[in-house]
């Protein structure tokens, strides 16, 4: 696979820091400039605009769905045939950086300029994308665009899916003039590649410059509703008390236990990122506390008996704590392989670039990950600086590690582009 283009990695980089001006704030506990483009807010919408502005200026031709996503197409000289689909998400969590999701959606992008420059035709048709609320952190449910456009999430349950202030996705895609008119079922494209920052610390921690991904780990997020008393934090005494706040924690200490334990192997990850007490003040015991759950495992199995052993334990501390726990599971993906002939074409792509690579699990979900069940898809990692630190201001991949994923990129999508074969 010997390269024969480049990609203009300044160019890309440029317009990373474009895209992360965007929904830019300034960070008090970093002093950085972090990213805040949570799904469907304005600045989301702006970040869309902005997106869909740059796909046209490179001569593509734009459509948007009716959950949002985006598709920006350069034609094939068989434009008959189905197209390869590079893509990824726009949409952030409130304390991002500028490159979860934008590389993908933006590294794409920058091969498209460069087979323009260089007037590279390609037998099939080249879409770039963007898919709506990859990230869950506001309407609760990950690789929610993808997840429609590939049928695992019917369209009127995403749209009646509401965030913590009651909005539900349909009135604020509505709100940024986003809620296209396309069929959002995704008619399965030839391929589909994502280039994505690992978001961890392998790839930096072994001087690796592509990461070859096998697959994307099983997730299972829920959501707790505790029911307690709220009641004086000094009149009462602590055995008329129903705390809501000790039944969360009492959760959170056993998530951390039961990694610990080693009963569910080496690899379980769990997190309570959201602990909400109401009423959240010194002198009230918490009546009531919603709390998040995010438990994963690269092997699907383990991580069901993890999810049981949870929900048993919900029953323990509600009947302790005298309170209720309510539990809705938002998420649930398995563990999600990825295609081998990706995997061995960036293997292969890296090799002629000699470029340094190796095989890893993605922690983090992907939309490729939704892709995977509909068409052949894959994804290529590049490493970050900071323990490759992620969901927080100081994410940071350098200009030459995003240009290695660029060009890879683009690598495996002329081999793909070029196939007349299963059309
Ligand atoms: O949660 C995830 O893994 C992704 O960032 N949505
Ligand atoms: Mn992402
Ligand atoms: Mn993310």
């Amino acid at each position: 696979m010997k390269p024969t283009l480049s990609i203009d990695g300044p160019r890309l980089y440029a317009s990373l820091q474009a895209l992360g001006e965007i929904g830019a704030y300034e960070d008090p506990y970093s002093g950085l400039r972090g990213v805040c483009r949570l799904a469907f807010s304005a600045a989301d919408g702006a970040g869309r605009r902005h997106v869909v502005a740059e796909m046209r200026a490179a001569g593509l031709e734009v459509t948007v769905d009716r959950i949002g996503n985006a598709f920006g197409r350069r034609r094939g000289t068989n434009d008959a045939l189905r197209p390869v689909m590079m893509g990824s998400h726009i949409d952030s969590v409130a304390t991002a950086g500028r490159f979860d999701g934008c590389l993908g959606v933006l590294a794409g992008l920058e091969v498209v300029r460069s087979l323009n420059d260089a007037k590279r035709e390609t037998l099939r048709p080249v879409v770039v994308a963007f898919f709506s609320e990859e990230e869950g952190a506001r309407f609760s449910t990950d690789m929610l665009g993808s997840a429609v456009a590939t049928g695992r999430i019917p369209l009127e349950r995403a749209y009646a899916l509401r965030d913590p202030a009651g909005r539900s996705v349909k009135e604020e895609l509505d709100a940024i003039g986003f809620r296209g008119d396309a069929d959002e079922r995704l008619t399965p494209p030839h391929a589909y590649l994502e280039c994505h920052v690992e978001q961890g610390p392998v790839l930096r921690a072994a001087n690796c410059d592509i990461g070859v991904v096998l697959g994307v780990q099983a997730i299972c997020w829920h959501e707790l509703l505790i029911i307690g008393k709220s009641a004086h934090a000094g009149t009462t005494p602590m055995s008329l008390r129903a705390d809501a706040g000790v039944a969360a924690a009492r959760i959170n200490v056993r998530l951390r236990e039961m990694v610990a334990s080693g009963r569910f192997g080496a690899e379980l990850r769990a997190t309570m990122g959201v602990i909400a007490p109401h009423p959240g003040l010194v002198n009230v015991v918490p009546g009531r506390v919603v709390a998040s759950v995010d438990i994963r495992n690269p092997d699907d199995g383990v991580l069901e008996r993890a999810e049981s052993e949870l929900l048993l334990f919900y029953e323990e501390v509600a009947r302790e704590e005298k309170v209720t726990i309510t539990h809705r599971q938002t998420a649930r993906t398995p563990f999600v392989p990825f295609a081998d002939t990706v995997r061995a074409r960036v293997d292969a792509a890296a090799e002629a670039r000699g470029l340094w690579r190796q095989a890893i699990v993605s922690g983090a979900g992907h939309d490729a990950q939704e892709m995977a069940r509909v068409c052949t898809a894959g994804m290529i990692f590049v490493p970050g600086e900071y323990d490759g630190i992620s969901h927080n201001p100081r994410e940071l991949s350098t200009p030459e590690q995003c240009a290695n994923g660029g060009n890879v990129l683009l690598d495996v999508l002329l081999s793909f582009a070029d196939e007349a074969e299963g059309a």
